[in-house]
């Protein structure tokens, strides 16, 4: 097999992963030989390799014990373009999940599913189902172009909409590994029946560019060692960031004429969010504009910046190694003319964009040639039954009986379309059955427009809780909003359990990144339509926390917000000094609060307070005696528990 030329690189040895991707022989080794061995589990090497192949090797760790083996079992995570699901893959997915996963589904925060619990011996049939339900899970994960996203919304009447799937799918076929160790390996050989490529996107591929292409490889455009990192693309509409454009590596932002023509695409690059705590070097960052590219040479020009990160992106350490730390490092001057050399020309400039918003595209809808779409909201993109709550149950009808198509959002949840109007009722009907909303209006905004990562028990990075935790921190969040009279106030929340940002917490009004156990950095001053990065406001906030630290923050936005001004937005405007003082005089109205007698407060020292807190029905009972005997409900408490206190051994 010819390999390509090792990456130009520094002096700096390249990191461990290069050598497995040069020893994989284009991605199939050591996990062609290791899936035919009786074994839990892979080697180090080989689950390296295997995540190009859309799946992870993780265990349960609620089930960790010391001294045992780990409970091991595989995550397996879908590429679908544009959020794509054909209603045949959709019900395969949902019958694996029940036949080898852990019953439930995971709508993605970039328009994929993951399975999660499919133990290494029913791994073979769980892809080879997949594969020949036309889906694919090649590329979900690994340093590799990642499922492109794209407005979900399937507006037939705004061609805009139509052109982001069009060239969604497209790039995603350009940057869609070659080598046939996918097929080989999952599928013995057979090869998949999959939608023919377009022939623009196949004369692309291999065309020579200014060094673009690596002659004489399975991987035209990859060469043996493949991406240094994941790499992101995005294409939208102009307005429409639904698809959080500014997380992206790579971003096209279609650009028609007035009569709806496409003309060419804007081009934004260097966006990402992950990072390391405590390492100053690693950082969150969001997208710059590059150009604009015409329609005809919109291959090339993704061509181009691809060839550059895979050229020149660090290969020597991986916290080092997205397109966002060489666009960093070089200034944006230096990366469009490396781009404009694999390119052959110069990009033209970016042409001046409307605002972009923020859309979810939940309930019911019209899409603009007399079918409908309905956008249904899944909590933290879980899909299960539980209890009288039968999500899983009611999509799954859905499919099986009206057979429509899905688009999963980049918000975790799904839109069903082609909707004749006629089946509207029975379709509801279900729904109503099934105890799922569809009204969006029902839900608590807060929760709408959340989002979690999964964390424990599945992923192996997790700090902390995340998607387990956040129902409960969003109703505290409520609470305290009703407390300070800010009762219809929300904004959007975010929450991972560790800096990696795969719910995007950065982009968020108010963001929790898992930083210890139990415990979050607390990010603010993201705007309502994800288009300027939050910034950290404390390292380590206890959950049990919450309520005192946020109360203050809350009184102040509910004081000194302009009008309309979005919780995300003031903080940004105000600025974290301005919040921190506010905060240090706060002094909670209604909180019941406990005072140390000695040693005495000066005007100086801030007075040493502890906080106590209390369900809602024991704090009105508190709040009523302390008013109907006239005492304070310190004092109320400071006797009940001296009380309490002598009882006590
Ligand atoms: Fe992610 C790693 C889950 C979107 C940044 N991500 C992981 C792994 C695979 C953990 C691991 O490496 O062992 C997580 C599996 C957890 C589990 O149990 O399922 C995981 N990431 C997810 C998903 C499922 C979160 C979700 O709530 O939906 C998302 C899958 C998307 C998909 O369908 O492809 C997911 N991850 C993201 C995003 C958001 C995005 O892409 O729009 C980000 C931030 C954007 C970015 O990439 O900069 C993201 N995930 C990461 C990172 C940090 C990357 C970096 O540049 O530092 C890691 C860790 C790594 O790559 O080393 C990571
Ligand atoms: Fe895991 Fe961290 Fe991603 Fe959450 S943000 S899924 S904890 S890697």
């Amino acid at each position: 097999m010819v390999k390509s030329a090792p990456p130009p690189l520094t002096s700096r040895k390249p990191s461990k992963v290069e050598g497995i991707k040069e020893n994989s022989n284009f991605l199939r080794e050591p996990v062609a030989t290791q899936i035919l061995e009786d074994t839990t589990h892979f080697s180090e090497d080989a689950i390296q390799i295997l995540k190009f192949h859309g799946s992870y090797q993780q265990d349960n760790r609620d089930n960790r014990v010391k001294g045992q083996e780990k409970d091991y079992q595989f995550m397996l995570r879908t590429k679908n373009p544009g959020g794509l699901v054909p209603p045949q893959l959709y019900l395969a997915l949902d019958k694996l999940a029940d036949e080898y996963g852990n019953h439930t589904l995971r709508a993605t925060t970039r328009q994929g599913f993951q399975l999660h619990g499919i133990l290494k011996k029913n791994l073979k049939a769980a892809i080879a189902t997949i594969i020949k339900n036309l889906g694919s899970t090649l590329g979900a994960c690994g340093d590799i172009n990642r499922n492109v996203m794209a407005p979900p919304a399937p507006f037939k009447n705004q061609p805009e909409y139509q052109y982001a799937w069009e060239y969604a799918q497209n790039i995603a076929d350009l940057l869609s590994p070659q080598t046939g160790a996918y097929y080989e390996i999952w599928l013995d050989g057979e090869k998949a029946i999959s939608a023919e490529e377009s022939p623009e996107v196949k004369a692309a591929r291999v065309r020579n560019g200014n060094g673009t292409i690596i002659h004489d490889t399975e991987e035209p455009i990859y060469g043996t060692y493949y991406m240094p990192r994941k790499f992101k693309v995005s294409v939208t509409v102009t307005g429409d960031n639904s698809i959080d454009l500014y997380s992206q590596d790579l971003t096209l932002v279609v650009i028609t004429d007035s009569q709806g023509d496409l003309q060419g695409f804007n081009i934004f690059a260097g966006g990402g969010l992950g990072r390391t705590h405590n390492k100053e070097e690693t950082f969150a960052r969001i997208a710059d504009p590059i150009g604009y590219v015409n329609k005809a040479d919109v291959y090339d020009a993704v061509k181009a910046i691809v060839a550059t990160q895979r050229d020149y992106g660090d290969r020597t350490d991986r916290r080092h190694a997205r397109l966002k730390y060489l666009i960093n490092d070089w200034g944006v001057d230096k990366f469009r003319a490396k781009v404009e050399e694999y390119f052959g020309k110069p990009l033209a400039p970016f042409q001046e964009l409307p605002e972009f918003k923020y859309h979810d595209f939940l309930g019911w809808h019209e899409q603009g040639d007399g079918n409908l779409f309905l956008g249904i909201s899944i909590d933290n993109g879980r899909v299960k039954d539980e209890g009288s709550f039968k999500l899983k149950t009611a999509l799954r009808e859905i499919v099986e009986q009206f057979n429509l198509p899905i688009r999963l959002t980049a918000n975790q949840n799904l839109i069903f379309y082609e909707i004749a109007p006629e089946n509207k009722a029975a379709i509801q009907a279900i729904l109503d059955r099934c105890g799922v909303v569809s009204d969006p209006n029902t839900i608590d905004p807060l929760v709408r427009y959340a989002m979690a990562c999964p964390a424990l028990p599945t992923c192996g990075l997790a700090i902390t809780e995340s998607e387990r935790a956040i129902p409960g921190i969003l109703e505290r969040i409520r609470a305290v909003l009703d407390k300070v009279g800010l009762q219809n106030e929300h904004f959007v929340v975010r929450m991972t359990g560790c800096p990696n940002g795969c719910a995007r917490p950065y982009m968020a009004e108010l963001g929790f990144v898992g930083s210890a156990p139990e415990s979050y950095q607390v990010w603010l001053g993201g705007s309502p339509n994800q288009t300027r990065l939050a910034q950290p406001y404390v390292e380590k906030l206890h959950h049990n926390d919450i309520e005192s630290f946020l109360e203050p923050i809350f009184v102040y936005f509910k004081q000194s917000r302009t009008s309309q001004e979005s919780f995300g937005d003031f903080c940004d405007r105000v600025g974290f000094d301005a919040i921190r003082e506010f905060a240090s005089q706060y002094e909670p109205e209604a909180a019941v609060t406990v005072e140390p007698e000695a040693p005495k407060a000066t005007s100086k020292s801030r007075k040493a307070r502890y906080r106590v807190s209390l369900h809602d029905d024991l704090y009105t009972k508190l709040k009523t005696t302390a008013t109907s005997q006239g005492r304070s409900m310190t004092d109320l408490v400071k006797e009940a528990l001296e009380a309490y206190f002598q009882t006590l051994p």
